[in-house]
């Protein structure tokens, strides 16, 4: 919500620039002050947010002692150490994120500037720069503004299966007549929206606002927009899009796709003059509107198309005539309840210069950007009034270097501009994105050259938190594919993929993706938001669908897929320290166990299932899946095993909520549950699970249902499966969740990292050899039926992520949120170095080591006010040394014990440069 902060008022600016940071006694200091892990967030949705604050120095070992915090409702009373809003006092306690307000109640509307201070062990903190949030519309009276739209279309309209609606334009002009203090504009536009004050676009989000089911809540943005405004006359405007709102597929059965209805909006401007009285204005029907602008039809599936010569100039200033446009209409409210939007926005986060540029034919070029990615092409022109350009994408080339569409489907991807003439003109469409590496381009008048065009790439506005590279080439390649593919699928929800007639939010594809992700981008918020995504799509039975928000309706009841509402939670405690949605859902996933194991558990063996192991290698190339029963594995069994797993998790969520009956329930069942899947599923004499598939004996490994007596033997059947593939992988999306950890931990790490470097088929290294950018939908990707078959999925990461930065790495949390970290990089052959950092709530964490035939390098940084286990590898504590000296001549270093051939010691925060002499 950076955005909202772009328009702080100058006043306010200056103040907060002049409360410079100096340290008290010149070693602590204070840094990213967040609130609710936002930086400045305006119009939250809450009047008890958290805070978090990161401790800087340069000694070792720092550690907070107490912290005290000031709230004021003015920069001014901040500054004079006024906490009028709250002041702590000296608050003895070591926590330094997620402190939740508690000051005097906040009302809507409120501003809050805060700061804080800190005392360490090693010295106390000046007071840290200023920050601050402000609360928006937190009571549902509030809203004066009144829901605006048109319930139809217009005759250049279709509402057929190709749904075609020309984008919306509202305006209205008004008068301010005295001096503005503050304006806040509160905003909802469904699908999507962007808004105008006075000729300049407010904000730079993109795509706005965020998915959800609209029925259920719809989002509001907040935006200060005071220097945007003046005294005398002003305008406003939007312009609405379809986004999901008015759907892509309407009247499309087979998938009973959610329709919503024609685009709309509520917006309310409170504007404060100086002499402390108000005015507002509202969406209602004093505005005017028109479908006939330069937006032809945005449609996320087929393209969006602009005639400029369609444009009408100044109709969001003051003084442009809308006596022709029409009047626009009260509406119903879409129903869903009105929340502050608590993620980011989606914003162009990256621009790619395109590399190659080739004719096909006399009109049609192909523009290569050497990356598939997602968003649009900007591209500039010079032409004729009314010239047409058509640009039209797609993630690969056909041999006859044309495009590659057929894995498309029914989407049509094409964009269409229409000059309006005379001087040079750049364009790209705003209502819709593409996901592509290749661009047709037709109708271009002159030669289109690389400089015309810039493909701009379009994500959630999530800050990227980990770098992760090793002395493997192939291995960085499948890295790099996997933050490609990541954030291509960030799109105010996590779809499953950006380029055909789908991006739908599959729970399955982020089970645990969702963990590896959270290692690369700051993802707390965006999951945070999809968990309220899930538990709004809960049927009343109980019944969790495979898609949420459920614009397509898939309640097929399975553990797999909803299972991740439980797992994101986790994750979402584990990495961020965000026990909120843990409190809030419980309930609902509670309930959901519930409904699955009253209808479909037998015997203690959950007997539903539906995707299987999602995607295994199939037996012919050319297959999307698997006939071949030797390589799927049973349903039941994997549904049970999950079962089991998701228990345990409940188990510790009770355990945190003080719900004593509850984990004893839960215990229970795991017990009941485990020893049910180990009396069908195990055979004794051959430690095999079932029909011997990887996954089918990972699961139970893993998740600890097999007995300690037989976890060796089983642990053999799986590498010896393995082997059999030639140390390839074998599994779906189901067992690649658990496979590089599971492997890791029962001892071969050297053959996880065989399956992560591998470039022959099957393996991410194999998609990487073969020239793909981001990561596949399909082991065989090159070769399978186009039905289903994206270039730019991430399901099959499977842990691979999560293993480089905790494993290959040796980044691991202890506790929630960084903490403790335990640092025990594995040490495999060929794995000659690694490089990576991350950004914890507490600060960077970095693991850089080499190793080689001499020597074992490894130079470790863990944040101000968190500590830190680190597992040197070595045969006696002497062997090791830190920055040239013997760890017992280190004061600092606590030598804990030797344990497997690592030397365990205890540190604080620091940097440390460990080594060991071979
Ligand atoms: C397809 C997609 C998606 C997957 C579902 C089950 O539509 O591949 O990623 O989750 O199937």
């Amino acid at each position: 919500m950076k955005r909202l902060f772009a328009h702080i008022s100058l006043a306010t600016a200056v103040i907060l620039t002049c409360l410079g940071n100096c340290y008290a006694d010149g070693r602590i200091g204070l840094q990213n002050l967040k609130c609710e892990m936002l930086n400045d967030p305006l119009g939250i949705g809450t009047g008890k947010p958290r805070l978090s604050w990161q401790i800087t120095g340069d000694v070792r070992n720092i550690n907070q002692v107490a912290y005290q915090i000031l709230v004021a409702s003015t920069p001014e009373k901040l500054t004079s150490g006024q906490g009028d809003l709250w002041d702590s006092h000296k608050i003895n306690s070591a926590e330094s994120i997620m402190i939740s307000y508690a000051g005097k109640p906040l009302e809507s509307r409120a501003a809050c500037y805060w700061k804080v201070r800190v005392w360490t062990n090693k010295g106390v903190s000046n007071w840290s720069k200023p920050a601050l949030w402000s609360t928006g519309l937190l009571h549902p009276t509030d809203w004066k503004a009144k829901w605006i739209g048109c319930d139809r279309g217009f005759s250049w309209d279709s509402v057929s299966k190709f749904s075609r609606l020309s984008a919306r334009y509202y305006r209205r002009g008004f008068s301010l007549n005295k001096t503005i203090k503050r304006a806040t504009a509160y905003i909802v536009g469904l699908g999507h929206y962007e808004l105008y004050i006075n000729g300049q676009m407010i904000g730079d989000q993109v795509l706005a606002q965020a998915p959800t089911d609209y029925t259920e809540s719809v989002k509001y943005n907040t935006f200060d927009v005071t220097a945007y405004l003046k005294q005398g006359n002003n305008a406003i405007g939007t312009v609405l899009g379809n986004g999901r709102y008015f759907t892509m597929r309407p009247k499309y059965k087979p998938k009973k796709i959610k329709e919503f209805g024609f685009p709309k909006m509520l917006l309310q401007l409170e504007v404060e003059y100086t002499d402390g009285t108000k005015q507002t204005i509202v969406s209602d029907d004093n505005w005017h509107f028109t479908a006939d602008g330069p937006i032809r039809t945005n449609n996320e599936y087929d393209g969006e198309e602009y005639d400029a010569t369609k444009e009408f100039a100044g109709w969001d200033q003051p003084g442009f005539n809308d006596s022709q446009w029409l009047k626009a209409e009260l509406v119903q409210a879409p129903g869903g309840k009105l929340d502050a939007q608590m993620n980011e926005p989606i914003r162009v986060m990256d621009t790619i210069k395109p590399v190659s540029i080739n004719q096909l034919n006399k009109d049609v070029w192909i523009l290569d950007l050497g990356q598939n990615m997602a968003g649009w092409l900007q591209m500039r022109v010079k032409g004729n009034r009314g010239d047409k350009i058509t640009l039209r994408y797609a993630e690969t080339l056909q041999p006859n270097n044309e495009l590659y569409i057929a894995n498309l489907r029914d989407a049509k991807v094409t964009d269409v501009y229409m000059l309006k003439g005379g001087a040079e003109e750049t364009w790209h469409p705003v209502f819709v994105y593409h996901g592509f590496r290749y661009v047709e381009i037709s109708g271009y008048p002159g030669k289109p050259e690389l400089a015309d065009f810039e493909g701009q790439v379009v994500y959630d506005a999530l800050p990227t938190i980990g770098r992760f590279e090793t002395s493997n080439a192939i291995v960085n390649k499948i890295y790099h594919n996997a933050y490609w593919g990541m954030l291509s699928n960030y799109k105010g929800m996590p779809v499953d993929c950006p380029q055909r007639n789908e991006r739908m939010p599959w729970l399955g594809d982020r089970a645990v993706g969702s963990l590896g992700e959270s290692f690369v981008f700051a993802n707390g918020n965006f999951y945070a938001k999809w968990l309220d995504d899930i538990a709004q799509s809960q049927k009343p039975d109980g019944a969790i669908p495979d898609v949420a928000p459920a614009y397509w309706n898939y309640y097929s009841d399975n553990m797999t897929w909803p299972g991740t509402y439980i797992l994101v939670a986790d994750m979402l405690y584990r990495q961020f320290a965000d026990k909120a949605p843990i409190e809030k859902h419980y309930a609902s996933m509670k309930k959901w166990m519930d409904y699955m194991r009253v209808k479909y558990m037998k015997n203690n063996i959950v007997t539903k299932d539906k995707y299987g192991d999602w995607c295994v290698p199939p037996e012919s190339l050319e297959l999307i899946h698997a006939k071949d029963s030797s390589l799927n594995t049973d349903g039941q069994l994997i549904a049970t095993a999950y079962y089991y797993h998701l228990s345990g998790l409940m188990e510790k969520f009770a355990g945190m909520l003080h719900k004593s009956a509850d984990v004893k329930f839960f215990a229970a069942m795991q017990q009941n549950v485990g020893k049910a899947f180990n009396d069908k599923y195990f055979d004794k004499s051959t430690s095999k699970y079932s029909n011997n598939t990887v996954t089918a004996n990972l699961l139970p490994l893993y998740f600890g249902i097999t007995s300690s007596a037989n976890k060796q033997a089983v642990f053999r059947n799986i590498v010896a499966k393995i082997n059999e593939a030639h140390d390839h992988i074998s599994t779906g999306v189901v067992g690649t969740q658990w496979l590089m950890r599971g492997i890791a931990e029962f001892g071969r790490p050297d053959l996880a990292w065989k399956i992560a470097s591998n470039t022959s088929y099957p393996s991410w290294g194999y998609m990487a050899d073969r020239g793909a950018t981001t990561i596949w939908e399909l082991w065989n990707g090159d070769t399978a039926n186009p039905a289903m078959n994206s270039r730019n999925h991430i399901m099959l990461l499977g842990d691979l992520i999560a293993w480089f930065y905790q494993d290959a790495a040796g980044i691991k949390t202890v506790n929630a949120g960084f903490k403790q970290l335990v640092m025990e990089p594995a040490i495999i052959n060929g794995l000659n170095s690694v490089n990576a950092s991350y950004q914890t709530a507490y600060g960077t964490v970095k693991s850089n080591y080499t190793n080689t035939k001499s020597s074992f390098n490894w130079h470790v940084t863990v944040p101000p006010n968190s500590s830190a286990l680190v597992y040197v590898p070595a045969k006696y504590m002497d062997e090791v040394t830190e920055g040239g000296k013997k760890i017992s001549a280190i004061k600092e270093i606590k030598a804990i014990k030797m344990e497997n051939g690592r030397a365990v010691l205890s540190i604080g925060s620091g940097d440390y440069d460990f080594e060991v002499k071979y």
